[in-house]
């Protein structure tokens, strides 16, 4: 039966705020059911809301009431009911799992084994020396995660994933070191064998993507933009890809965002490793000087013998501002103060995404312990506050609470959506006022299942999760590995899939602009950022 009622499928904490999104042009009272059909909550959706980006009237109900553990549903007279969905302490413990094992399977030149990734494992791929674009030389690269549905590896985005998931591992300590590397574990069963290694699983994961950024370092510390073939390759498992490896020239998203990954990684790897955190500070005061003797103008393009993934991004200002901060607040020289704040002076830059680093430098430099200037931590923290107020009303006007505008359905829209609820989380952190975390928490929920297509977005979690994502291994094998996050909705109508059913003029509200097709890699592909956003989402609205 079509759907009306949407709750996040996968469910609640039991403190958090509870809202029921209900498609209807009427206020209606709705029942929240035990899953054994006991009535516990009783309640009216009264709060309408004019839905532009879904294309629809929604009444909004709130059952934040209910708290006890336990399975739950809701119904609305004429309506039908919602999915199921938990509410308890641990209900995101397979959520974090599944979504923090994709890192595991994603790895590349690394022989996964079936016991530990069922189908999707898969002998050591990618093991072709690196040869650098238009010149002679050649160099190990193998290593880190395969970047999305294809298996480049560029390494702006894999900085990015990095960062956020160390934000987790900050933010959500207990979450974080819960996490078992599925050959520990095995795949299917997660049996809690507790482990006694003196790096947590999860940092280890991280260490994968750290050890192969550092080999695209160049000796003049600037980094390679990316490994990949010339082209994509059909949907094929990645050890096929046997195509010439190709390292693209290097820019300066490059070669900032890593600088500045590695110096945060350093406070996390030195409990563990002086010598590790010692080659981390080496490879990013490296990258940070060629970074400074680098112009770029447009930014980094494909040559024309490239056709993989570009991530291209004209403005590398925000780059050179996340890693002064994180340079300053990591080793403390004077030159990487002065460095951010001539440019934080001119312009206060914010962002989560693979392009917008901003909001990495503004955290880094809020949380320094180091001397900072009063008058620009002001300035930052009212950007701050200023883009979250902007958010939550973006969120009112929207049945489901998403801080997404009907323009804002872009190529990863997801990742906008997990990163408006970063930005909410920050200005929480800076009040301590609790709508900002609500609001927060609600850009899961939409994640996760309170959305108008009624999906959940993340395979393999919730009731009625994406299935067939745009992700080689999940389409070779005809089934979609668990734990990844869809891109999400697009009105751009950009790929072949969804042009065939829709086009630019004609198509439906952009919020329900997502095929669920493998094809339709505008709306349905995968990335380590995407999931790397989910999971420092995550971490923080539930530590
Ligand atoms: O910068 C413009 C902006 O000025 C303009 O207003 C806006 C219009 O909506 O477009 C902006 O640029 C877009 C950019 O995303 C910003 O979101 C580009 O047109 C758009 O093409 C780009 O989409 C990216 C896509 O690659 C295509 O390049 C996605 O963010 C990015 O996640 C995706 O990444 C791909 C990799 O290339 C290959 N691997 C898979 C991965 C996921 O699909
Ligand atoms: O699979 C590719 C995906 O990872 C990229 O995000 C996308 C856009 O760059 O391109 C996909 O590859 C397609 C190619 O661009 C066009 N021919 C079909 C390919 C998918 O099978
Ligand atoms: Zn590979």
């Amino acid at each position: 039966m079509y759907k009306n009622i949407f709750v996040n499928q996968c469910g609640y904490l039991p403190g958090m705020r509870k809202h029921v999104t209900i498609r209807t042009d009427k206020p209606v009272s709705f029942t929240v059911l035990k899953s054994s059909g006991a009535c516990v909550y009783t309640g009216r959706a009264d709060r309408r809301v004019e839905n532009a980006s879904a294309g629809e009237t929604d009444y909004v109900g709130d059952f934040s009431a209910v708290t006890e553990s336990g399975f739950y549903y809701i119904v609305a007279d004429g309506l039908g009911e919602s999915d199921t969905f938990a509410v308890g302490e641990d209900t995101y413990a397979d959520l974090f799992r599944k979504s923090m094992t994709f890192f595991y399977l994603q790895r590349c030149g690394y022989d996964i084994p079936e016991s530990a990734a069922g189908c999707y494992g898969h002998k050591a791929c990618h093991t072709q020396i690196g040869h650098a674009f238009q010149s002679s030389e050649t160099r190990d690269v193998t290593g880190g995660w395969h970047d999305a549905g294809d298996y480049g590896r560029y390494v702006g985005p894999g900085a990015m994933a990095v960062a956020q998931l160390l934000y987790a591992a900050e933010r959500n300590e207990v979450l974080c070191n819960s996490y078992q590397c599925p050959e520990r574990d095995g795949f299917a069963t997660g049996s809690p064998d507790a482990s006694t290694a003196a790096v947590s699983d999860y940092l280890e994961e991280l260490k994968y993507e750290l050890d192969w950024m550092m080999k695209m370092q160049r000796e003049d510390g600037a980094l390679y933009h990316k490994a990949t073939c010339h082209n994509f390759c059909s949907f094929i498992m990645p050890e096929d890809e046997t195509e010439e490896m190709v390292l693209s020239p290097v820019s300066v998203t490059a070669t900032g965002d890593f600088a500045a990954v590695c110096a945060m990684a350093v406070r996390f790897y030195r409990k563990y490793d002086e010598n590790y955190a010692r080659r981390l500070e080496e490879a990013s005061r490296k990258a940070y000087e060629a970074m400074k003797g680098m112009e770029l103008s447009g930014g980094f393009k494909n040559p024309k013998e490239i056709t993989t993934g570009e991530y291209g991004d004209v403005c590398d200002t925000d780059e050179r501002y996340w890693a002064a901060a994180e340079l300053y607040n990591a080793f403390g020289d004077e030159q990487y103060r002065t460095d951010f704040e001539t440019i934080a002076r001119e312009k206060i830059y914010q962002g989560y995404g693979w392009s917008d680093m901003g909001s990495y430098g503004n955290l880094a430099y809020l949380n320094t312990e180091r001397p900072t200037d009063d008058t620009l931590r002001e300035a930052i923290r009212q950007a701050m506050l200023s883009l979250a107020d902007k958010l939550i009303n973006i969120a009112e006007a929207d049945g489901y609470g998403t801080a997404l505008t009907e323009k804002q359905y872009i190529w990863g829209s997801n990742l906008s959506v997990a990163n408006n609820g970063l930005h909410l989380y920050d200005a929480w952190k800076l009040t301590g006022e609790q709508k900002y975390l609500d609001a927060a928490a609600a850009q899961l929920h939409y994640l996760l299942g309170r959305n108008c297509m009624g999906l959940c977005f993340v395979t393999g979690c919730g009731t009625n999760a994406i299935k067939h994502p745009h992700h080689r291994p999940s389409g070779f094998r005809g089934k979609a590995m668990p734990g990844m996050l869809s891109g999400g909705p697009c009105s751009w109508i950009a790929d072949e899939t969804i042009k065939s059913m829709f086009t630019k003029e004609a198509h439906p509200a952009p919020a329900r602009c997502l095929v669920d097709m493998t094809g339709s890699y505008s709306t349905n592909e995968v990335t380590i950022y995407w999931n790397s956003a989910l999971l420092q989402l995550l971490s923080s609205v539930t530590a």
